[in-house]
């Protein structure tokens, strides 16, 4: 299995953290972002969005992180990290929804623009960001995981962006329910640091 990455994405890192949280081995092979390696025409070959991550296992290329999620859960993972129920995986499902939409154009949109110095709109960004911060702080009051009572790929999906919105310039304090979360992710046997710059 080999995982097309870059260091300091989140949604490779997303990848990776789910990969030793369920004690899968990968071969990591880099794709230059900066150098505009994922536009060329190897790469589009594998992947014709021209972004990382994308995961290759038995020859078969999967792109775009929470397909990726999807795909090692069903295969490879313990049943409770996707479980096999519908209003459940409808729950989840609407999580990495929420990730590829709401947190994609918020918090990471955010962390791109004050991190790698990508034009973006930082206000839009950042409202959204804080909206999706409340959101998620909200639901965890009353919730340890997002869904369910153990921790599912819909918390691996939605914990990076968040966990790094500081680096997008949104403050984190007040949000004492999504900290607990974030802590009992730590905590989890296989957990592997948030890049850093
Ligand atoms: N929906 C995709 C988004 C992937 C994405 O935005 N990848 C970024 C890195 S985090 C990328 O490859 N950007 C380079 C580019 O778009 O040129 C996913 O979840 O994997």
């Amino acid at each position: 299995m080999q995982l097309h990455d870059f260091y300091l994405s989140g949604n490779c890192y997303k990848v990776r953290l789910f990969l030793s949280l369920i004690g899968q081995p990968v071969e990591l092979l880099t794709v230059d972002l900066p150098k505009g390696a994922q536009k060329r025409p190897e790469f589009l070959a594998l992947n014709p969005r021209g972004q990382v991550p994308v995961l290759v296992d038995d020859g078969q290329p999967l792109v775009d992180s929470q397909a990726i999620l999807v795909y090692l859960a069903r295969r490879y993972a313990d049943p409770h990290w996707y479980p096999l129920d519908a209003v459940t995986e409808a729950r989840i499902a609407s999580w990495l929804s929420l990730t590829a939409n709401e947190i994609h154009n918020g918090a990471a949109r955010a962390r791109v623009g004050l991190k790698f110095g990508r034009p973006v709109d930082l206000d839009d960004a950042q409202a959204r960001g804080r909206q999706v911060l409340e959101l998620v702080n909200a639901h965890l009051a009353d919730h340890t995981w997002l869904v369910g009572e153990q921790p599912t790929i819909a918390d691996v999906a939605v914990y990076p962006y968040l966990a790094m919105a500081d680096e997008g310039g949104l403050d984190l304090t007040p949000y004492p329910h999504l900290h607990a979360w974030f802590a009992r992710i730590r905590a989890l046997p296989g957990y592997v640091d948030l890049p850093h710059f």
